[in-house]
């Protein structure tokens, strides 16, 4: 190929893929954009510079002699270390730990009556979506399962441009205007005379700024609740936090609040066994989803709008533009929309999810901004962070490419790719080209608001409510979820050295409530002051993940252990784990090596020996029995702490033949009934056990995935078993 015709090739590959992408199958338009940039090295290639000179020879370098002086002629070896040493770019100044996938939005139920948004009104289309999660705190190479706010970045390749719902796992934020985010984050992250602790806001300043900035009291108590900790990004909900407006045909604004319901429920990890992952994985998160989306367990979530007619933004007792307040269900209920699958994982992390730059600012016609006073801050901010993130020309990368045609006459700036034909780069121009396109045709018209009053560095007065929702969030938790919440503040409060700043958040807490206050100051030997705003005993049905209304139990994308010895027993093994992947549940299998003789007389591979992993990677965990010298495999320390551990983190646990007794007499004595490990009835359950002594019959299945559906065994008594 000639220079030119590479020069041509490269001018025209955006615009051919963006003809292509017109008249493909949508869902598809993303992965054929990132094709015509993607290669994959084969055996056939031959290796070159980054300028195309075969190289001979890349293990060692060119030296004068074989014992001699290397040589910095070695141009190979200089372009090689040369490009390692720049490979990093500027980690995200937050959210740095991050894992990103693929997916479709499909809209069901068109709203033309809130937004003109093609892609809120037209149900033929499949929208490319990109997903990236993450932690808030914690550097890059921080570890997943960590107590924080998880980030839940939604990009819509619409046909109109990107879209980006940049939001949280949390309803709320931790301040009221952006001009507090520098603060608020400097005092997160790790403090800056000792670089400590990495990605944990148990810690001195971080718990001295929710104390002096009392808005932040109602997200510090979501972020201590169980939803600090999720069990999964697939068992998470998504909120766009922000309030911002959608605008109909008419003209007519709304207030909206987005909101993604996942299909798999609400559910957290216990402190314990978060802790426990931290070291035993520290990709805990990132590999639960890449795992379930290669198993074709692709997770979907529900799009969700709450919304507020513009004329009544001032019938509540929240401004509608505080995003330290939720708009709660009772009074503003969510209508579902569409629904968002992620099913293909990324090829290549950096490219994709490092290079990713999300932008509250990408918009399409139909939506728009609200004053919302963190909004205006956050456009200023992506967009910013970006430019130094990945340099000016960011949105040349192909994962922030839109599927649809892009041209401005904007020019230049560092690794500029595209090549611009023609004569003209400014507007108006003798061409009319590229032209404005009028607001019918779908240009983007700011949607008409009216603004006045004075200058000020204020806030409405509404904002001045720091407690009620508070209040409400801790109202509507249900028992074990408090006693959680009491425990996290404790270890969150515990962490503090400073006793000013323990004291202040104790004074703080008892405006939520008083009783919360007193028991966790019991743990640090200090008494919370009298509340100043009492409990007014608010709380909302929808917030609780055990008896909330949103909650969803099934046992589908769960991940259950399977726990074989040698010579175990396969005729009861294999229906089980048939009947487990027929109810969508991802099965792993464990033996003390990894092939394991069953009692076929046959190697059977695992997933995993009793070395590599640990109760705490599975929801649930089923030990089979096996004959002869059985038992004595049983007796190894480590299996026995797996049914212990288990146990103790309230996870569903089925037993097989002589497993059944050894559970009773060995891991776990004294909790159960001197029949339950020998009663032949299919189903015999305690305790959140399934016996079952021979074969495992449909009614233990059933009774085991119920038991996994259900997430957790609330009401076991755990206090003689250590974790
Ligand atoms: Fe962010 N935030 N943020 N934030 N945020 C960033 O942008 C910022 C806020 C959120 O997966 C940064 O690309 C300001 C609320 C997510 O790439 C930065 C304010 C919410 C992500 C930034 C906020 C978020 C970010 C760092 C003012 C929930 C990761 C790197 C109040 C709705 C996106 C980057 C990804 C990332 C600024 C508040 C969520 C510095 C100024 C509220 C999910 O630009």
């Amino acid at each position: 190929m000639s220079a030119q015709t590479a020069m041509e090739g490269i001018s025209s590959a955006a615009g051919t893929v963006y003809e292509a992408a017109k008249d493909v199958v949508r869902p598809n338009e993303k992965k054929r954009q990132l094709d015509a940039f993607t290669s994959e090295a084969t055996s056939k290639d031959a290796l070159t510079t980054y300028f195309g000179t075969k190289v001979q020879e890349t293990d060692i370098s060119l030296k004068a002699g074989e014992r001699g002086p290397t040589l910095l002629e070695d141009f190979h070896n200089r372009e090689k270390i040369s490009a390692f040493d720049h490979e990093r770019i500027p980690e995200r100044v937050v959210h740095a730990r991050g894992v990103g996938a693929h997916g479709t939005f499909k809209l069901h139920t068109p709203i033309p009556q809130y937004s003109k948004a093609e892609v809120l009104n037209d149900t033929s289309r499949s929208t490319p979506i990109f997903t990236r999660f993450s932690t808030v705190a914690g550097s890059r190479g921080s570890a997943d399962t960590v107590r924080d706010v998880r980030g839940f970045a939604v990009r819509f390749y619409t046909e109109e441009g990107n879209w980006d719902i940049v939001g949280n796992n949390i309803p709320v934020f931790f301040i009221q205007d952006a001009i507090k985010f520098v603060d608020l984050i400097h005092a997160v992250k790790p403090e800056p005379d000792k670089e400590m602790p990495q990605a944990q806001s148990a810690h001195d300043n971080a718990w001295d700024f929710f104390g002096l900035r009392s808005e932040s009291t109602h997200m510090f108590m979501w972020h201590t609740s169980d939803r600090g900790i999720p069990r999964s990004l697939r068992m998470m909900q998504g909120f766009g936090v922000n309030t911002f407006v959608l605008v109909n045909a008419e003209g007519v604004r709304s207030f909206v609040k987005f909101h993604w319901e996942p299909k798999l429920g609400t559910h957290s990890l216990v402190w314990d066994e978060a802790l426990k992952l931290n070291g035993q994985d520290p990709d805990f998160h990132r590999r639960d989803l890449y795992d379930a989306i290669d198993a074709g367990s692709y997770p979907t979530w529900e799009l969700g709008i709450q919304v507020i007619a513009e004329e009544d933004e001032d019938k509540f007792s929240f401004d509608v533009l505080d995003a330290t307040k939720i708009w709660p269900e009772e009074l503003v209920p969510v209508q579902y929309i569409g629904t968002m699958e992620l099913n293909r994982n990324v090829d290549e992390y950096f490219t994709e999810t490092e290079q990713v730059a999300f932008c509250t600012q990408h918009i399409v016609p139909g939506i728009d901004f609200s004053n919302d006073p963190l909004l205006q801050g956050r456009n200023f901010s992506y967009f910013d962070t970006q430019i130094s993130r990945l340099g000016v020309n960011f949105s040349e990368v192909p994962i922030n490419q839109p599927v649809c045609p892009v041209m401005s006459n904007n020019r230049d700036g560092a690794l500029r790719r595209k090549i611009h034909k023609g004569k003209v780069n400014y507007h108006p121009n003798r061409f009319d080209a590229p032209h404005a396109v009028p607001e019918e045709q779908g240009g983007y018209a700011h949607s008409k608001a009216p603004v006045g009053g004075v200058k000020i560095k204020a806030l409405g007065p509404k904002f001045a409510d720091h407690y009620s929702q508070a209040q409400m969030f801790y109202n509507s938790m249900s028992p074990v979820e408090k006693i959680h919440q009491v425990s996290a503040l404790q270890f969150e409060l515990g962490k503090c050295e400073d006793e000013s700043v323990q004291q202040r958040i104790l004074d703080n807490l008892s405006n939520v409530d008083e009783e919360l206050a007193i028991k966790v100051g019991e743990a640090l030997s200090l008494t919370p002051a009298p509340a100043t705003v009492p409990n007014a005993g608010h709380s909302s049905a929808f917030l609780s993940q055990v008896n909330g209304k949103r909650q969803t139990f099934t046992a589908e994308g769960r991940k259950v252990g399977l726990y074989v010895c040698e010579g175990f027993d396969v005729k009861a093994f294999l229906p089980v784990y048939a009947a487990l992947k027929a109810a969508g549940v991802i099965p792993a299998v464990v033996g003390t090596r990894q092939k394991t003789k069953g009692s076929d007389g046959m190697l059977h591979k695992g997933d995993f020996t009793l070395e590599t992993c640990r109760s705490t990677h599975f929801d649930a965990v089923m030990i089979f029995g096996g004959s002869g010298e059985y038992e004595k495999q049983l007796k190894l320390g480590r299996i026995i702490h797996v049914v212990r551990e288990a146990y103790a983190h309230q996870k569903a646990i089925s037993v097989q033949g002589q497993a059944c007794k050894w559970l009773v007499e060995t891991c776990l004595p004294g909790l159960f009934s001197s029949d339950a490990a020998t009663s032949a009835a299919d189903s015999n359950t305690e305790n959140g056990v399934v016996f079952s002594p021979t074969l495992v019959g449909p009614k233990s299945i059933s009774a085991f995935l119920g038991l996994i559906a259900n997430h957790r065994v609330w009401d076991r008594d755990i206090e003689s078993v250590a974790a």
